[in-house]
């Protein structure tokens, strides 16, 4: 009878999970929002001439991953002379550990690479085409493997970005459709038939491998528009396969991103390139932002943003639900720039100490203020602790937190448990701030309050 009971009750709950999509979702998408920051790397062919060419420089705003196809030179470069770029590809300083560990450090929690970027090379040893670390290059090692068996050691997750929809290698593969495209002769779009060659014999057949051989956390593709070459079917003949090799496997919207259904189909929503949504998102979602501006590495472009601006973009985004994916772009040599390792080790700092009010933290649930960001965490049935984030010191002393009606349990400074005081104010609280700015580029504060105060 006792069994009975036990199996029946087991059975509801399973039932529960599979009857309801959003819960069992959730569930899978629970280490992707707890994480709220991780890695992406943009590293390939591409990472050797770094945004040069025969003394021509790409425009500093440009990405030095499209060097192949977008320059300041009339001609961009010709297959040939991309695709030689292969026999130089030999990255000795590449050290997966250290850039697992530069991960680590700065307290992100999954990295995501180019295991083929838009040039169609393949960073692994792919069987499906020989354009190819170990086949092409002089290199010769298996440089997502080396990833994958790190990222194991130090906890990590590992996901591919997959250009699916663009590859300029194979023939059937899209051109980019974008006017500052160079090339005599002009790109010619690509059949609906030539496509379809490129994407059962190149484009399932990699992320087949690619699923099989590493098992990755993240499958990250990659379009922008509406491509029409991109049908119903062949999105969810893309989908099926990637759920049916691994049902755990993330998706990102940038699969197909203006498709009207897309939230319906994938686990996450990735943003424009940079773009940091002002509203709260209910469903996970990402934004993928540059230190500078160029993905790859580009020897010219110096636009290093500060590490303040960094962490306000990943705070800022944890405060509207969301995450934040940093990315380096490695030098042809496989060594991160100083400039990013520089941010990388200052953010780890940052976030040593307030990582409290980063992972696993819920978006802000009262009003924006002006002086900051809000992320939050229930503590039990009736307290729910806010962090407070304040980006501009107040020249008054003060801080005003606007829709808190009772008076808070504590506050304090989370780096250092520093008590403050506070005061009601006219269904608000002030808090008396200490007289030196703890951190400038972003102090978190600690507020335990009852819920029924910010209702
Ligand atoms: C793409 C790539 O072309 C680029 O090289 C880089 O890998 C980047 C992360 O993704 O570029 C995009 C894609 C989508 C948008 C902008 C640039 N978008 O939707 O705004």
């Amino acid at each position: 009878m006792r069994k009975t009971l036990i199996c029946l009750v087991l059975v509801l709950i399973a039932l529960t999970v599979l009857l309801d999509p959003a819960s069992a979702n959730q569930e899978k998408t629970r280490w992707f929002t707890d994480a709220r920051f991780g890695m992406f790397i943009h590293f390939g062919l591409y990472s050797i001439p770094g945004g040069v060419w025969e003394d021509e420089i790409m425009g500093r705003n440009m990405y030095a991953e499209w060097i192949q196809k977008q320059g300041n030179w009339p001609h961009g470069l010709t297959d040939k002379e991309y695709q030689s770029l292969a026999e130089q590809f030999n990255p000795v300083e590449f050290d997966a550990k250290e850039w697992v560990w530069e991960a680590k450090n700065a307290g992100m929690k999954y990295i995501v690479i180019t295991a083929k970027h838009h040039d169609g090379f393949a960073l692994w040893p792919s069987k499906v085409s020989s354009f190819n670390v170990m086949d092409a290059t002089p290199f010769k090692r298996d440089i997502l493997g080396e990833l994958a068996k790190a990222c194991d050691d130090y906890d990590i997750k590992l996901g591919f970005y997959y250009s699916h929809w663009q590859d300029w290698k194979h023939p059937g593969g899209a051109r980019p459709p974008v006017k500052e495209f160079h090339s005599v002769p002009p790109p010619k779009q690509v059949s609906d038939a030539e496509f379809e060659r490129y994407w059962q014999e190149k484009c399932l057949p990699q992320v087949k491998e690619l699923i099989q051989n590493y098992n990755p956390a993240i499958m990250w593709f990659d379009t922008w528009g509406k491509p029409d070459i991109i049908t119903d079917e062949r999105l969810n003949e893309l989908i099926d396969l990637v759920r049916s090799l691994d049902s755990d496997c993330l998706i990102n919207s940038r699969i197909l991103m203006k498709h009207p259904d897309i939230a319906n189909k994938v686990d996450f929503l990735s943003m424009g390139d940079n773009h940091f949504p002002k509203n709260t998102i209910s469903m996970p979602w990402e934004t993928s932002g540059t230190m500078n501006r160029s993905w790859g590495y580009h020897q010219w472009d110096y636009h290093w943003e500060a590490t303040g601006e960094l962490l306000k973009k990943l705070v800022g985004n944890v405060s509207r639900n969301g995450n934040f994916q940093l990315n380096i772009g490695p030098k042809g040599n496989g060594e991160f720039p100083l400039a990013s390792i520089r941010r990388l080790g200052e953010i780890g700092a940052w976030m040593a100490v307030n990582g409290e009010a980063i992972y696993a933290s819920l978006p802000n649930p009262i009003a924006t203020q002006d002086w900051g960001y809000i992320t939050s965490r229930p503590m039990n049935d009736h307290l729910i602790r806010l962090y407070l984030h304040i980006e501009k010191w107040p020249e008054n002393g003060e801080i005003r937190v606007n829709g808190v009606r009772l008076l808070p349990e504590q506050v304090f400074v989370l780096e250092s448990q520093q008590s403050l005081l506070f005061a009601p104010h006219h269904g608000s609280v002030t808090i008396t701030m200490p007289h030196i700015p703890v951190d400038p580029k972003l102090t978190v504060l600690v507020m335990d309050v009852d819920r029924q105060g910010i209702e």
